[in-house]
């Protein structure tokens, strides 16, 4: 009698922890998304003016010809971790099978049985079954080391290992924008670049400030940019299309903002590209234009970019083929006249903390600069 009772207390207090413990995780969800709504929208009030580029255009279009999913590899060096990766999941899904078969299996096996008193029979120190989860955990971890070991080796050049016929890219990462060289055609660009299709890239990665990391997650795996010390990578794509990466090591404040565009060209579409990007800006003769040269030489634009046969810098992304590229500052603005405007007027307020300052220039000054900044092609 005794025990019935207290079997229905226990079951009580079992199923009002349950209770508790759904509601305030309902609570928790709750309030996080009222939270997250309320940030999305002091973010959209914030970024009113010029026209922000949404993530969503290009991270979430389901038909998107372009993503940053690990699961799609367009590379023999990412099919390799792609398979890795596969082995691994498919390791961990055995032995999670595994544990809850014997899991449910004991619960339903040995449940306490009405009748039945006191604890069931202890067992201490069986010594096959502590072999037993010794030594195949171990056997797993060995596998799994010798597999990944055998993988960096097959993706991860040595700089002895250049190919042949590889094409030289130069990766430099700064605060918070990349630079590109492409030393055989006279490249120098920012964020994006172009590359051949099936031919093997070889990339050398350094930076100018703080470590990076250069990952386009369908063309390669990460590696760091890192001053001071030469990386080197390698990759080969397979097809034709636009790859997206990110910046993949913490670097700062807009370290969210400095995206990766690969495009992979046709061999002739990329000799095309590069032999353009090669070639200083032409000249024209237009009033507006002249005048917005004039102050890009006059102000400290100068010091910082370079364009080829007008200024040298090499502080800040090359401007000689500005207009050639898709997005400005890092990814965060499509590239266009009115964003031009907004960044001029007030970099700080598109990216507060990128390294160009309000130059306070004013509304015409911009209007020609901006002029000039178009005709960059
Ligand atoms: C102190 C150095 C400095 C000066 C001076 C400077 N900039 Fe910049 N500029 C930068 C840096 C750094 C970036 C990259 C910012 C980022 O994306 O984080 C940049 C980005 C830009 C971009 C976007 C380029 C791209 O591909 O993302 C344009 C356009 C630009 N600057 C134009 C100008 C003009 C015009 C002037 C003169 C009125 C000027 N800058 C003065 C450092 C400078
Ligand atoms: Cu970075």
């Amino acid at each position: 009698m005794t025990e019935t009772r207290t079997q229905a207390n226990e079951d009580r207090t079992v199923f009002r922890s349950w209770f508790l413990l759904i509601l305030v995780t309902i609570i928790v969800l709750g309030l996080g998304f009222v939270a997250m709504s309320m940030l999305g929208e002091s973010i959209d009030e914030g970024a009113s003016d010029p026209d922000v580029f949404q993530a969503t255009d290009v991270f979430m279009q389901p038909d998107a010809e372009w993503n940053t999913s690990i699961l799609v590899s367009k590379s023999p060096e990412t099919r390799e971790i792609r398979r890795l990766s596969w082995l691994v999941v498919l390791i961990a899904i055995g032995i999670f099978v595994v544990v809850e078969v014997l899991l449910i299996f004991a619960m339903i096996r040995y449940r306490k049985k009405s009748g039945e008193e006191g604890e069931p029979v202890q067992m201490y120190g069986s010594n096959p079954i502590e072999l037993a989860w010794t030594v195949i955990p171990i056997l797993i971890v060995v596998a799994l080391c010798l597999t990944t070991v055998r993988t960096i080796q097959s993706i991860q050049p040595t700089v002895t290992e250049r190919p042949d016929n590889a094409l030289d890219v130069e990766v430099i990462g700064h605060r918070w924008w990349w630079e590109f060289r492409i030393p055989e055609y006279d490249v120098v660009t920012a964020n994006e670049v172009s590359v051949p299709v099936g031919r093997p890239i070889w990339l050398i990665l350094d930076s100018a400030d703080v470590i990076h990391s250069f990952w386009v997650p369908e063309l390669q795996g990460k590696m760091d940019a890192i001053p001071a010390k030469t990386n080197y990578w390698r990759f080969t794509a397979d097809e034709t299309g636009t790859y997206l990466g990110q910046c993949a090591e913490y670097c700062g404040t807009q370290h969210a903002n400095m995206l990766i565009r690969v495009d992979v060209l046709e061999e002739d579409a990329f000799r095309a590209w590069a032999v353009e990007q090669g070639q200083p800006p032409a000249d024209i003769e237009d009033e507006r234009v002249i005048a917005g040269r004039e102050t890009f030489l006059q102000f400290a634009c100068r010091n910082c970019h370079g364009i080829a046969g007008v200024s040298e810098g090499t502080y800040a992304p090359d401007l000689t083929h500005l207009m050639s590229r898709t997005l400005i500052a890092g990814g965060m603005l499509p590239n266009n006249e009115n964003n031009l405007k907004a960044w001029l007027e007030d970099p700080q307020k598109i990216k507060p903390g990128c390294d160009m300052p309000a130059l306070q220039l004013s509304t015409s000054q911009i209007e020609d600069v901006v002029a000039y900044l178009m005709t960059l092609d």
